[in-house]
């Protein structure tokens, strides 16, 4: 691919990680650029430091300003992003890098409601999701199956034009809402979901609260 490639890992202590490295320099090769923006106790950070990636330690807190401050470093013509606990499938990059190299999309996003592998996802986060994302396809007008995924691709340029936002707490559905408003093009890949194998979620402790609040979210964006 002639595009030069930037991969961001939101991060908080996750074994998963050390396979993502691996899968991307094996994927893209090892010019990608991947960029990790830290959350680490100092004994998980040395052990981060051998893989030899660039490492932001995060002061702002939540999964949003982490990948934002990540991508604000970023130098590529594509910026990606994967959850870093290797649930995502990662070969899904490549699919939406693709996508974004051939000008078809502005931002792709992963949908892993059709690839979710055993015991990986509760019914109910299923049922909460797929209703979060309706929600969000009828506000925004695009139809999106999986929301809350945590892989995605974006261009420079869609980036360029979002990238002074204040990110809220909607996950990565920060972005998708922000680019939908400007126009951009959001198209999705299939990606497999797996069962997280070590360590256990980062994210809200109530995964209702936090999907209200989503939804809510969702709606006063559309309108302000
Ligand atoms: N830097 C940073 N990373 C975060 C933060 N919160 C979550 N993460 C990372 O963001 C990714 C998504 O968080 P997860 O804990 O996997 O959330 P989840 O997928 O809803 O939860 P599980 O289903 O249990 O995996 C993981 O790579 C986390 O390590 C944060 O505040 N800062
Ligand atoms: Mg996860």
């Amino acid at each position: 691919m002639a595009h030069k490639i930037s991969l961001v890992l939101p991060n908080i202590e996750e074994e998963g990680i050390f396979r993502i490295i691996r899968d991307a320099r094996r994927l893209f090769g090892n010019s990608i650029e991947i960029i990790v923006v830290d959350k680490s106790s100092a004994g998980y950070l040395k052990r981060l430091r051998k893989s030899g990636v660039t490492i932001i330690r995060q002061r702002s807190t939540g999964v949003e300003n982490a990948v934002m401050e990540g991508m604000r470093r970023a130098t590529g013509d594509i910026l990606l992003s994967t959850d870093a606990d290797d649930t995502h499938e990662t070969a899904g990059l490549v699919k939406a890098a693709k996508l974004i190299g051939s000008g078809n999309a502005d931002f792709v996003m992963g949908n892993r409601m059709n690839g979710i592998q055993k015991d990986a996802m509760d019914k109910y986060l299923i049922f909460g999701n797929k209703t979060l994302s309706f929600i969000f396809s009828v506000l925004y007008m695009r139809r999106v199956h999986d929301v809350l995924t945590g892989l995605f691709a974006i261009d420079r340029k869609a980036f360029e034009s979002i990238k002074r936002i204040r990110p809220y707490s909607v996950g990565i559905g920060f972005f998708a809402i922000e680019v939908a408003k400007r126009g951009y093009v959001i198209k999705e890949v299939d990606i497999k979901y797996y069962v997280r194998r070590h360590g256990s979620s980062k994210l809200a402790k109530s995964k209702l609260l936090w999907g209200m609040r989503t939804a809510w979210l969702m709606f006063v964006k559309r309108f302000s």
